[in-house]
């Protein structure tokens, strides 16, 4: 039982601007004991379709994006409702927005708006406790893992006006000792990156995530670049570096039929899978999200049955954060990690309880931002505080991404002598075959 000091006494909505220049939702909650928690949704470009939906007010004004709906939903209706209630006791109040908004999919209050409230009430119960948000989320729990990053080099897809067809091309340091080095190889990385790009006369800004845009001739000639690029930063590609594809295959394919513009051609399931082996043969590829569309099953069967027993496989719009769909991926062994993004449920228990899934089944996870994004790191909290061991946040630019970035940097000082940097480990130990949960998890 929570102290009555973390009773709520107001919970405030306001407008606020993403990363993209778009409104988005703030929640701020205050306790009876004085202590405040903000925190602010993100919002996704390339979206799952059974993800949680965003309240936007559609119309001609500002694209459609405004958020005053989900704003004034907090105000009228989540406001009055949370009132008096725990903010230590995160299941109730999550529970009090589900019931609140009554729908399936969250329609009704907009995920924007509950995912800000339930954030902030985290924080504004870490902030009563006096401690970091990641400290209260471990609760008994050790904390002492400091998550391995996913950093993106090259943004293309839905992030990047589809200049090529692969959304995400990103490394991942599991040779470094720490977050601080992994960073610090990223960073060496990125800017061979660019001066690659300038190289070639093809460096014209970043996409979306702050990755370099993609102006390349074909999807492969972005692997061959970042490739270069790590060569380049004097690291073992395939030892110290790894590469990392978000392949976003929901984007450009549907019903079957995978339709690549950048390359002019047109695959079926078979074709596509024949595609990203023949990468993952060419090139230390270690982690692919989303490599078919959401809408076939069986072609992530059969690409987790050729590649699951040496590469992480993630879904993200195939799992869109659902415990369910986590559990029944396992069991059917249709791909082998789940890309973890709080805003895709719409509270922080039901994101846990993707996670929980995840552990039970010895699953891969990644904590995850989306395409916008603002100042706020709690999605490093959860990170650490849960244990997840890798995170996901976009590129080494763009101070929405670096907020991120250096506050995991706080938080591995924090921890001193007792942090233990992910490095391989995450990438070791997926299950290869379909999964019974484990009792030990
Ligand atoms: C993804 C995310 C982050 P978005 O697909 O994994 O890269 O993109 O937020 O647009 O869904
Ligand atoms: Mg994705």
């Amino acid at each position: 039982m929570s102290p009555a000091s973390m009773n709520i006494a107001t919970v405030l909505g306001r407008r606020v601007w993403d990363s993209r220049g778009r409104p988005t939702v703030e929640a701020e909650i205050r306790l009876v004991d004085g202590s405040t928690g903000r925190a602010i949704a993100p919002a996704g470009a390339s979206k799952g379709m059974h993800e949680a939906l965003e309240l936007r007010d559609g119309g001609e004004h500002l694209g459609g994006y405004d958020v005053r709906r989900a704003v004034a939903g907090i105000r009228e209706r989540i406001a009055p409702r949370l009132a008096g209630m725990n903010a230590g006791d995160q299941e109730a109040l999550d529970r009090a927005l589900i019931e609140l908004d009554g729908t399936e999919n969250r329609r009704s209050l907009g995920a924007n708006a509950t995912i800000a409230v339930s954030m902030a009430a985290a924080r504004a119960a870490a902030a009563s406790d006096g401690v970091p948000l990641w400290r209260r989320l471990a609760g008994d729990r050790a904390v002492d893992c400091v998550p391995l990053p996913e950093i993106q080099i090259f943004g293309g897809g839905a992030h990047a006006a589809r200049r090529v067809d692969i959304q995400d091309f990103m490394v991942m340091c599991p040779g470094a000792s720490s977050a601080d080095e992994a960073f610090e190889w990223t960073a060496g990385i990125y800017r061979a990156a660019g001066l690659v790009m300038e190289e070639r006369g093809r460096l014209q800004g970043v996409a979306d995530e702050g990755g370099f845009w993609p102006a390349f001739d074909s999807n492969e000639e972005a692997l061959e670049a970042l490739m270069t690029a790590i060569e380049r930063a004097g690291r073992r590609p395939g030892e110290e570096v790894v590469i990392s594809l978000d392949v976003a295959a929901s984007e450009f394919g549907r019903n079957g039929v995978y339709r690549l513009a950048r390359d002019d051609s047109e695959r079926d399931t078979d074709g596509m899978i024949e595609l990203l082996s023949g990468w993952l043969a060419r090139y230390p590829i270690a982690s692919v999200e989303d490599p078919l569309a959401e809408d076939d099953p069986a072609g992530f069967a059969a690409f987790s049955r050729e590649h699951g027993a040496r590469v992480q496989i993630v879904g993200d719009d195939f799992l869109v954060t659902d415990a369910a769909r986590v559990r029944a991926a396992a069991q059917a062994g249709t791909c082998n990690a789940v890309l973890v993004k709080p805003n895709q449920r719409g509270t922080l228990s039901e994101t846990l309880a993707a996670w929980d899934a995840a552990r039970a089944y010895g699953f891969g996870a990644i904590v995850s931002a989306r395409s916008g994004e603002t100042e706020d790191t709690t999605i490093c909290d959860l990170a650490v505080g849960w244990g997840v061991p890798q995170i996901k946040v976009g590129s080494f630019a763009r101070s929405e991404r670096m907020a991120k970035w250096n506050e995991i940097l706080r938080i591995e000082e924090a921890l001193g002598d007792r942090a233990r940097f992910a490095g391989r480990e995450p990438l070791r130990n997926l299950p290869q075959r379909p999964a019974e949960p484990s009792l030990t998890a």
